[in-house]
């Protein structure tokens, strides 16, 4: 069945792919599902209609026949446990795949949005400035550490899967911070990620629709 997911109808990220309805739109192409898109104002994410499918008022959600989902990391993970080609067929690599999954948005997002926050949110904050080093540091520590397991290899646990799928999109937000530069390989993956085909098409489509919306604004 063909799966509806959402997404801004005038993303903040002026069509960068940075919002996560991206990460979605990569897994369905990545295993060749179509799709649709329902497109949301601000205002209509919090709205009831919308409430009813997720509970904190965001982007993205997915309708599949009778399932809704929200999260974006449940909803890779419910694309790639349905359809074969983003985790692996041995029980143990797929186990490991997962773990990666939850470790890009467990242990790498939430320093990489506390920067993001402090950038973008708390900037004007008397304190921003003071923190600000405090907080990069924090992201260097968990790039050095994913560096040093990367090291030469091409994916996190042999071919590409769900978790590389999860950790390039959480790195991806780090684009614009200068902070990749410092680990070569890491920044290598990343760029090895946004060359597939699939991270391609997932890329033009969301992009399509902010150049759409800024024409018509
Ligand atoms: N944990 C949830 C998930 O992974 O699905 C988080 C969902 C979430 O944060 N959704 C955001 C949202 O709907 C959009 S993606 N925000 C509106 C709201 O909360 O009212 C986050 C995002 C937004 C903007 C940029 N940007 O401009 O660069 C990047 C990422």
């Amino acid at each position: 069945m063909r799966p509806t997911i959402t997404a801004f109808a005038q993303s903040p990220d002026r069509g960068r792919g940075l919002a996560r309805d991206m990460q979605v739109r990569w897994a369905l192409e990545e295993v060749g599902q179509p799709y649709d898109v329902r497109l949301l104002s601000f205002g209509e994410k919090k709205q009831a209609a919308h409430r009813a499918l997720h509970p904190f008022g965001q982007i993205p959600t997915y309708e599949e026949g009778d399932l809704t989902l929200f999260e974006s990391g449940a909803i890779v993970f419910h694309i790639a446990e349905t359809h074969a080609g983003l985790l692996p067929d041995d029980a143990n690599a797929r186990t490991r795949a997962i773990a990666w999954m939850f470790a890009a948005l467990s242990t790498i997002e939430p320093v990489i949005l506390e920067l993001a926050t402090i950038r973008l949110v708390e900037r004007d904050q008397p304190w921003s400035k003071e923190r600000l080093p405090l907080v990069q540091d924090r992201v260097r520590d968990r790039l050095k550490q994913l560096s040093a397991r990367l090291g030469d290899a091409d994916w996190l646990d042999g071919a590409f899967n769900a978790g590389d799928l999860l950790m390039i999109g959480v790195l991806r937000r780090l684009s614009s911070s200068g902070l990749l530069n410092d680990t070569p390989n890491v920044a290598a993956y990343v760029a090895r990620g946004e060359a597939r085909p699939a991270f391609k098409r997932a890329f033009d489509a969301q992009l399509a629709v902010f150049t759409a919306a800024s024409r018509e604004a």
